[in-house]
């Protein structure tokens, strides 16, 4: 058997020496590059340098060490006859050990104000094609990419051969050391030499200011699927904008009516199609003053959107699904809202959104042909985690099989309802329930770890949006001059019974009308919340227990949504029948985080 060779070039010298000590117990001729080389030779184990078969020097202080046929032939030969006579022709010997691990790249890009040169010069060539052309050869080639595998190796080559779960299991480190390491080049060029906005967006700081640097970015040289016309997005932007677009994309392909959502840290606080105001549903929402409301389904659905919840909406980063229009625009001109993402703008609205918090709006526009990538990826604490992207869809069609009453085909208002509850919830942290009625969400739950306090969470705000509708709410004379905000708060009091009956608070409180309004008493309360029907109710996931069922009930649902699989499947159904609920089985679960 002629002698077998191992290639050694390493930046990270741990362990050479017993390394080298166990090759050469093992008979393996060495051949290393310069640095390498010096320190077996200074140990006192032969070894030669890779000149020996390359006859050439290495070159360029360097740049040039094992880039060569007599290298790269030897380790990428198979036994193949025609491999064989390729290699007997040039009188070049066969490879069988790679050992090699890479210029700290990723060490001194760390360091403080690295220049681009000094970047580049700790980019490892030689190596990183050392490496991986033994690991794809690695059916007969071992390759070392790290010294802690280094003592396994010399004792499997004690025994005879390098087993080929051995080789395979370090052809997968190889494969991962220099994925890995160009990784990291390409984000250290992405972050200088990407055109900033295009595929890679510098941003302020993280969740939070003290964590910097972050970014967004594309990978593979594509463009990121938005530009920001005005204003610069943060991270948690982004994150209500990126969830916040695909809800509003879907809820208008599945119900062919402009759509719109309110985001806050990263669910909805609203969502909604273009459905006509009423009267009183123009002043509920704030928008008794738009001009060209009647025309614009857009700018009904973020009435809608944002009147649901105004109190949670506040500051909102807003989804549109059409070209932005002055009607739409005049309404987020008037409320505290943090940006808006959406297909396009017309000229004169996207003018008076760059008018908003002293110009610095954020306004982003979305590529609406964009389409991701099926697997998302992310890390958390380090780990890597990997999904199919959740791209089942929501359409009416998903409402036809209703479990009680059983084969009842639901009104197309209920069915667009669910549909419209059911997309806000695919956006929602879970756990998530949402109301909705009027072709929008009326009351939602996210985030919640019990399913009935999520319930009743969003229960509560569906019967504070109802109580916003009761003619002591429409009626109020408001002072001169009182903000919306101040407006939405003291109606908020009003309305979920949080009203204290004296101190600092309720001074505040009768502090903006012209004539105070009383509190609901328990009987106003239980006559107004009677009035409230025909809603619907969508679940991320099943009920566990009917608790649920008899909450929405209290809110006016006429209609529910969920999945089924729980133990306590039949009760719920029954306790739905009981109370006349339409329970609609809806096969997909939905959990969003
Ligand atoms: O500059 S290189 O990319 N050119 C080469 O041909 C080459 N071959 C191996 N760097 C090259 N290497 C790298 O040299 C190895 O990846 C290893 O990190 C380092 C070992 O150099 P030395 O043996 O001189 O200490």
């Amino acid at each position: 058997m002629a002698q077998r060779i191992a290639i050694v070039s390493v930046f990270d010298k741990t362990g050479l020496l017993d390394l080298a000590k166990g090759l050469v117990q093992q008979n393996v001729r060495i051949l290393a590059s310069g640095g390498t080389a010096k320190m077996i030779r200074e140990s006192g184990f032969p070894v030669e340098d890779i000149s020996a078969i390359t006859k050439a020097p290495e070159m360029l202080a360097g740049r040039v060490k094992t880039l060569h046929p007599a290298v790269h032939a030897g380790i990428l030969a198979r036994n193949l006859a025609s491999d064989e006579k390729d290699l007997a022709e040039q009188h070049i010997d066969k490879v069988d050990y790679v050992v090699c691990n890479l210029y700290p790249f990723k060490e001194t890009i760390a360091k403080p104000n690295v220049t681009v040169p000094e970047a580049v010069e700790e980019i490892d060539i030689g190596g990183v094609t050392l490496i991986r052309a033994a690991a794809k050869n690695h059916s007969r080639v071992t390759i070392l990419s790290d010294p802690n595998d280094y003592a396994e190796f010399l004792k499997e080559l004690e025994a005879g051969e390098i087993k080929e779960a051995s080789r395979n299991r370090y052809a997968l480190k190889a494969f991962e050391h220099t994925a890995d390491y160009d990784d990291n080049i390409s984000a250290f060029f992405r972050a200088r030499y990407a055109a900033d906005g295009q595929q890679y967006a510098t941003l302020r700081y993280g969740a939070n200011p003290h964590q910097k640097p972050a970014a967004a970015f594309m990978k593979s040289s594509t463009k990121l699927p938005f530009k920001a016309l005005n204003g610069s997005p943060g991270y948690i932007n982004l994150l209500d904008a990126l969830n916040s677009w695909p809800l509003v994309k879907e809820l208008k392909a599945a119900l062919g009516k402009p759509a719109a959502a309110s985001f806050k840290h990263v669910s909805p606080a609203g969502a909604a199609i273009g459905v006509p105001l009423s009267p009183e549903e123009r002043k509920v929402y704030f928008v008794d003053d738009i001009q060209g409301i009647e025309t614009s389904g857009l700018a009904q659905a973020y009435a809608r959107a944002r009147g649901a919840d105004r109190m949670s909406s506040f500051g909102d980063i807003i989804a549109l699904s059409d070209v932005v229009d002055v009607p739409t625009a005049s309404i987020i001109s008037k409320e505290v809202s943090d940006g808006v993402i959406a297909p396009g703008y017309e000229d004169a609205a996207l003018e008076i959104l760059k008018k908003k918090k002293g110009g610095k709006y954020l306004v982003l526009q979305i590529d609406p042909e964009y389409t991701p990538e099926p697997t998302e990826t992310r890390t958390v604490y380090g780990v890597t985690l990997q999904q199919h992207r959740n791209d089942v869809e929501i359409s009416p069609r998903s409402f036809s099989r209703t479990v009680t009453p059983k084969d009842f085909t639901l009104p197309e208002g209920a069915a667009r309802d669910l549909t419209v509850a059911t997309i806000a919830l695919k956006y929602t942290q879970s756990n998530s329930v949402c109301y909705a009625k009027d072709g929008q969400v009326i009351g939602l739950g996210a985030g919640q770890q019990s399913r009935i306090h999520c319930t009743r969470l969003a229960g509560d705000k569906a019967d504070n949006w109802w109580f916003r509708f009761h003619p002591r709410v429409l009626g109020i004379k408001w002072k001169k001059g009182t903000k919306r905000p101040d407006k939405s708060n003291a109606i908020d009091l009003l309305v979920s019974g949080e009203l204290p009956k004296s101190g600092p608070e309720r001074e505040q409180f009768e502090a903006v009308f012209e004539e105070v309004p009383a509190a609901f008493t328990e009987a106003e309360r239980e006559d107004w919340s009677s009035k409230l029907g025909d809603v619907a109710v969508s679940s991320d996931a099943f009920f566990p227990f009917i608790d649920n069922v008899y909450r929405a009930h209290r809110s006016g649902v006429k209609y529910i949504a969920a999945p089924g699989g729980s133990q306590n499947d039949t009760a719920v159904y029954e306790t739905a029948e009981k109370l006349g609920i339409v329970f609609v089985e809806q096969n997909v679960r939905l959990f969003h985080h």
